[in-house]
């Protein structure tokens, strides 16, 4: 039994009233609608719009997962961790993250700017839609936050401060036994089409993914370099299109916002860099599935897109360094190599867990299940191929090149 209030249709208008911080944001004496919006996994979404058209966003943290019900009980604290992480992020880089207007410990809502405007950028790609300027965004954020929630751009005590408040254990955990742990040691939450059981078998059975996925796990849990995103998937990404997508579907962003960092936390820099990487794998996966091949090339490009506009945030940032004494280019070139390495790692334990564990993702999960079987098959078999090879070339342009290679030979003919 839950000891605050849960957000209804009914009962936001006189929330809206009773909150001084969203008086400016709608009219909260002329209201025009009121919806509920939410598609994730975890929480209540409102989307509210007065007469003239402007807008707020409500988003309330149940105290139980919501994709399950009441049977999986997860603190509601985690829009805490969010408002946190948005405070932080929207810092360092205000134009890639939502704006929050408010947070109510209370009632564990965080009041923030309307993107009706925008869309999900994973629903855009399984729509065929090539957004142009969101990979780069998506880099520029994680430089940003590399650099400046780390010990390079924060204050000693400020650093211990956030890092205490930044502990999540409820939401990493999730993490830990989603991400690293079940696909390979299935808690009975697991599931795939019968014609991919023995890939999955195949999977669990491979020594060298579980050494991979052990040392992955151990990075997760024991790595506090920064206040990373923790759940930075393409569903965690909204973009919007300067003008109407052109024939082959491509389109200019003219805005990028990465948004619901409930997962938020201290911990390893490249889970950041590896989630989008998976992400575009899958993407490029349901496009090669379709028979859509330059889309899908144009999906693994993304990986280079990311790292180098990561790449680029953090030299940028980085003169201005807390520590230059010790924190050496040398410091700089060993950092850039490491997380390099481990975003292979990650990338492959994102994208595996999509394929054979809970909470899979659209892009493969809503093709034909002729279609799915290659796809899916294929994202297992690169997953098993990238923690192999993450130690032997980490370049982006090695991940995208193995990635296509895998993924072709094993697409449904
Ligand atoms: C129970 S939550 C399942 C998944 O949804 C979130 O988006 C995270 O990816 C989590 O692993
Ligand atoms: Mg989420």
């Amino acid at each position: 039994m839950a000891d605050y209030e849960f957000l209804t249709v009914e009962n936001i208008p006189d929330y809206l009233r009773t909150t001084p911080a969203v008086r400016d944001v709608v009219d909260v004496d002329d209201l025009a609608s009121c919806e509920e919006i939410g598609d994730g996994n975890l929480n209540l979404v409102f989307l509210v719009k007065d007469g003239s058209g402007r807008g707020v966003c409500l988003k309330q943290a149940l105290p139980y997962v919501r994709m399950t019900g009441e049977g999986w009980p997860m603190t509601p604290d985690r829009a805490r961790h969010e408002a946190e992480a948005l405070t932080a992020h929207g810092a360092l880089v205000p134009d890639l993250v939502p704006r929050m207007y408010h947070y109510d410990p209370h009632r564990h809502i965080i009041a923030m700017e309307d993107l009706s405007d925008h869309r999900v950028w994973r629903g855009a790609l399984n729509d065929g839609l090539s957004h142009v300027g969101a990979a780069e965004a998506v880099g520029r954020y994680v430089g940003a936050v590399a650099f400046g929630t780390s010990a390079l751009g924060m204050d000693r005590e400020a650093l211990a401060d956030a890092v205490a408040r930044s502990v999540n254990p409820q939401l990493c955990e999730i993490t830990e036994d989603l991400v690293f742990t079940e696909p390979l040691v299935d808690a009975g939450r697991n599931s795939c089409l019968p014609a991919n059981e023995p890939d999955a078998a195949d999977f669990s059975a491979d020594d060298a993914m579980m050494r991979a996925m052990g040392h992955a796990k151990w990075l997760f849990m024991t790595r506090a370099e920064a206040l990373v995103h923790g759940d930075l998937h393409t569903g965690s990404v909204m973009v919007r299109g300067a003008g109407a997508p052109d024939a082959h579907g491509r389109v200019e962003c003219d805005s990028v916002r990465c948004f619901d960092s409930e997962f938020a936390f201290y911990g390893p820099l490249a889970f950041d860099l590896g989630a989008p990487w998976a992400n575009y794998v899958a993407a490029a996966a349901r496009a090669f599935a379709v028979g859509e091949d330059t889309r899908a090339d144009w999906c693994l490009s993304l990986v280079s897109v990311t790292w180098d506009a990561f790449e680029t945030e953090f030299r940028r940032r980085w003169p201005d360094r807390r520590d230059p004494r010790v924190w050496t280019d040398a410091t700089l070139a060993d950092l850039l190599l490491t997380w390099r390495s481990e975003a292979w790692l990650f990338a492959a334990a994102k994208m595996s867990r999509r394929i054979v564990g809970a909470a899979k993702n659209t892009d493969v999960e809503t093709l034909p299940p002729e279609l799915r079987e290659g796809a899916a098959r294929g994202i297992l078999r690169l997953s098993r191929q990238v923690v192999r090879e993450a130690g032997v070339e980490s370049s982006p342009q090695a991940f995208s090149r193995l990635a296509r290679q895998v993924l072709l030979e094993n697409r449904t003919r």
